[in-house]
């Protein structure tokens, strides 16, 4: 049964609907000022009773609850589409800081074949090896120049956000932004430990603005752009998860790409958009978010940090809109971020928050992973494991792993390398 915020209204009467704040009101902040709040049923079927086993919840609940996601967060799934290489793939062997050995590849993908295909730039950095290796792909916000200083990188043609410590200004990548988010990307480290890194710039897909659709793949995917948008419109990060699956695409041709263990990882934003895209692709054998927060891995009816009142204010662009409907009647969302969680299972998941990353509201994360549990267990997996929020640096966890970093919103060293740990664990049998 379709939600009754979801069903036959139009987007302006959703929204004058839904006005109960006045304008955004503040976060909460307060761990004892948190109102009490129950979680819809993680493995419900449309019928309201959860599956029974494993194969009702993979014929039945999850796409049932997959479907809620799309009507309510991040709108309707969209089509796959030819990817062809334009020109040729570039590969070069590569001497990197420290004498570590890699192949770089760069390719540029054209994503369909409408006349207005647009086209996204990858690229990839592989260990020496004989034998296919896992890959963690991870889309970035201000080109792929940024996340390595190899002078070798393609200047991003995308639209990036100024950033003028790191040269970037009238949203055009320079040269001035080599390297400069290379604390984010430890390639070195990474090929170390015998995974390869593939990146590329979000900007390709859906310029990170409110008004970037028409300058996104979407209308190249036949998708409005203008006007009354469908309440299930898919937004930014609908567009980016795709544009995720379409790099995957490409990355499993690769004869040096283990085409079964290739990670989706994604920060903040990216998280959000890590999340869906492993959500809508089985392909991806795991799944990171690190600090995905509201719309990604924190729960929404946990009032705090950000609420889907500022998010869908500031960033009217990422969801689909029936979300924004849900401002201030978080509790009127027939889903929740346990469930998007949840739609990992029965591979792993890593769900990494950060201790003063309020905003994002850590304990949230951890309790969403907590209540995703039961996806994992029907298919006879232990999930997370626990119900403690562990203190600072402890990992915990089985085919859900988490951990609670100190320090502030950020995707450092330490989350790479225990990314790194649980794959080597769930996907390596090391
Ligand atoms: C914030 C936003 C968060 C998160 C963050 C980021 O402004 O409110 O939800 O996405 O940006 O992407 O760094």
């Amino acid at each position: 049964m379709p939600h009754p915020l979801t069903a036959g209204l139009g987007v302006a009467a959703l929204l004058a609907a839904t006005l109960p704040l006045g304008g955004a009101a503040e976060p909460n902040y307060d761990e004892a000022a948190v109102r009490p709040y129950t979680l819809p049923d993680v493995l419900a079927g449309p019928d309201g009773r959860p599956a029974a086993d494993a194969a009702a919840w993979r014929a039945v609940s999850r796409p049932h609850q997959l479907e809620l996601l799309e009507k309510c967060v991040y709108g309707r799934r969209l089509p796959a589409v030819p990817v062809t290489v334009v020109g040729a793939v570039e590969r070069a062997d590569v001497t990197l800081a420290g004498d570590v050995k890699a192949t770089r590849l760069q390719a540029r993908l054209r994503l369909g074949e409408a006349a207005d295909a647009r086209a996204i730039d990858v690229l990839v950095y592989l260990p020496p090896t004989d034998r296919p290796v896992p890959v963690f792909l991870e889309l970035n916000v201000s080109g792929n120049q940024a996340q390595h200083a190899d002078p070798g990188i393609w200047l991003s043609r995308a639209w990036v956000r100024n950033d003028a410590a790191a040269g970037i200004t009238d949203h055009r990548a320079t040269a001035a932004s080599r390297g400069a988010r290379a604390r984010r990307f430890p390639v070195e480290r990474m090929l170390a430990r015998g995974y390869g890194m593939a990146t590329a710039c979000c900007g390709d897909v859906f310029p990170d603005r409110p008004d970037g659709r028409p300058d996104s793949v979407l209308p190249s995917l036949g998708r409005p752009v203008n006007g009354g948008l469908p309440v299930d419109e898919p937004g930014a990060i609908a567009a980016w998860a795709w544009g995720l699956s379409r790099i995957l695409d490409w990355l499993v041709t690769l004869p040096e790409v283990d085409a079964t263990r290739v990670v989706v990882v994604g920060h903040s934003r990216l998280g959000k958009a890590a999340l869906w895209a492993g959500a809508c692709d089985e392909r991806f054998a795991m799944v990171v978010s690190n600090e995905s927060g509201c719309g990604g891995a924190a729960l929404e009816r946990r009032d705090y940090g950000e609420t889907v009142a500022v998010i869908t204010t500031s960033f009217p662009h990422w969801f689909c809109p029936a979300f924004a409907a849900f401002a201030g009647r978080e509790a009127e969302l027939p889903v929740d971020a346990h469930v998007t969680l949840a739609m990992t299972a029965p591979r792993p998941l890593y769900v990494a928050s950060a201790i003063d990353d309020a905003w994002a509201d850590p304990r949230g994360e951890f309790l969403a992973a907590v209540a995703a549990e039961p996806a994992w267990r029907l298919c006879g997996r232990v999930g997370l494991g626990t119900a403690d929020w562990p203190p600072v640096d402890t990992p915990v966890g089985r085919t859900v792993g988490y951990h609670v970093r100190r320090g502030r919103h950020d995707l450092v060293e330490y989350d790479w390398q225990r990314f790194a740990d649980f794959a080597d664990r769930t996907l390596r049998g090391r």
